[in-house]
């Protein structure tokens, strides 16, 4: 059989183990896995390591910040920079404005979406809202055509859920066979501290770190652990910071309750001291949880090499760092309260991880290939992807595990104006990404079409 595309001479890694075989491609689809394969289209990867391409389900895109905030990247930018990191599918949230109801947001969204996207999209919802169309209604319309798991926030005026609230939207995901996602922090308790700040005149980036302390993390952890446990559902702890949380993760699966649990490059490879540099200079870092401490990091590791942790995402959440739109905004130098949250990272999560992990030989090829797409495609339902296995999309990402780098905003394609990992080095870059048998990125360089679409799921599951 003579294939459309065979990538010869790579080490494969899927997750039945590594091994040196060609990988033939047809109809976009994974169709042989063999040796001495023929195809219209033949790519020599001698020398590089083929993975499933990435994964990356938690990234924010084009979402509503705010009156005159606005995010740094549309689906174009956004997707481009993913593909560019070595991603071939994200999954960005759909969150109402005011006055939209959820399935109203979901049709912006596609619309936004649309014809200009150079990876695969699958979104997830936001509830911010418990009101009976809803939970009745839209919840439960939008599940059954694909959109399977929706975040829930216990901080954000105007986005939190209290406690009833949060159990009343869990039941809609026990029942229609969803997962829910937390943002765990306490709301209170970040708002008490917050307005003590303000009265003593501690009004810096930096503040926004410490008015955030791993207790208000650890607390809602255990809330939000705690409901899913009297809901009867699971649940999925988003941008775990620190050991503290961990261990409530830890403990509640313990008692037999089904959590998964996401971290991110930032609790990894940043701390509070990146938000206290001089002036205004310490919005860049400005996301939450705040990235912690040396020692939280070394938590963090030790989650990710004993398997505490299903996923790794980048909680991409861009904004223009000289932009009274982004971070400059309105309020924000008088008070670190009004710094839009977030941090782009969707193009360097996988290289920070690879080096970091893999190149460090903390991560073995295949603990990286699960932590950064084989779980998120089982996880959230993403039937056909997150493996290099016959019968699934040609979805691939090219390694050059030698080549070391400093990451540079100069090189990156998101829209926003920084990055937070500038002058970090890395060793290990992807050098080739392929999307259903098409290659959207060669040599840094993105491939100027569209190939992308939205993908629907499957029932998670870890819900059955
Ligand atoms: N939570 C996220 O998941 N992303 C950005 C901001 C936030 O608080
Ligand atoms: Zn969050
Ligand atoms: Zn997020």
């Amino acid at each position: 059989m003579t294939h459309d595309l065979v990538i010869t001479g790579a080490r494969v890694v899927s997750p039945g183990g590594g091994a040196a075989c060609d990988i033939g491609i047809t109809g976009g689809r994974i169709v042989t896995l063999g040796t001495g394969l023929t195809g219209v289209e033949v790519i020599d990867a001698t020398g590089l390591i083929a993975m499933p391409g990435g994964i990356d389900s938690h990234v924010h895109i084009a979402q509503p910040s705010g009156p005159g905030v606005e995010m740094a990247d549309d689906f174009a930018s956004a997707t481009r920079s993913a593909a560019c990191g070595g991603n071939t599918t994200v999954m960005p949230f759909c969150l109402p404005e005011d006055g939209q109801s959820l399935r109203e947001a979901v049709t912006a969204y596609h619309a936004r979406a649309e014809g200009c996207c150079l990876t695969d999209v699958s979104f997830h919802l936001i509830v911010k809202s418990a009101d009976p169309i809803t939970l009745g209604q839209d919840l439960p319309a939008l599940i059954a055509q694909g959109l399977t798991s929706f975040k829930v926030f216990m901080t954000y005026q105007g986005m939190r859920l209290n406690d009833g609230e949060i159990l009343q939207v869990m039941d809609v995901a026990r029942e229609q066979g969803a997962l829910t996602m937390v943002h765990a922090e306490n709301e209170e308790a970040i708002e008490f501290l917050r307005d003590k700040a303000e009265r003593d005149g501690r009004i810096a980036p930096v503040h926004h770190a410490r008015t955030r302390p791993v207790p208000v993390e650890r607390e809602a952890t255990h809330r939000a652990t705690t409901l899913a446990e009297v809901a009867g559902v699971p649940v999925m702890i988003v941008h775990v910071s620190n050991g503290a949380a961990l261990d409530e993760i830890e403990r509640a699966r313990g008692r037999g309750v089904r959590v998964l649990a996401e971290t991110c490059p930032q609790y990894i490879t940043l701390t509070a001291d990146d938000l206290d540099k001089a002036g205004f200079e310490g919005a860049k870092w400005v996301c939450s949880p705040p990235p912690r401490d040396t020692g939280e990091q070394a938590a963090i590791w030790a989650g990710l090499e004993r398997g505490a942790f299903d996923v790794f995402s980048s909680d991409h959440c861009p904004f223009r760092f000289a932009d009274p739109a982004g971070k400059d905004a309105p309020g924000a130098r008088a008070s670190f309260r009004n710094i839009p949250n977030g941090i782009p990272g969707v193009e360097t999560r996988l290289p920070i991880l690879f080096s970091e992990g893999v190149s460090k030989g903390r991560l073995s090829l295949e603990t990286f290939a699960r932590l950064t797409a084989t779980n998120h495609a089982r996880i959230y339902g993403l039937e056909h992807k997150g493996a290099i296995m016959i019968g699934m999309d040609a979805d691939i990402v090219l390694w050059d595990p030698t080549l070391t780098r400093r990451i540079a905003q100069s090189d990156l394609h998101h829209g926003a104006d920084y990055t937070p990992w500038e002058g970090f080095e890395v060793t290990g870059w992807p050098v080739r990404t392929i999307l259903r048998g098409h290659t959207v990125m060669e040599n840094g360089t993105p491939v100027d079409t569209a190939p992308g679409r939205h993908v629907a799921r499957i029932r998670p599951e870890i819900t059955a």
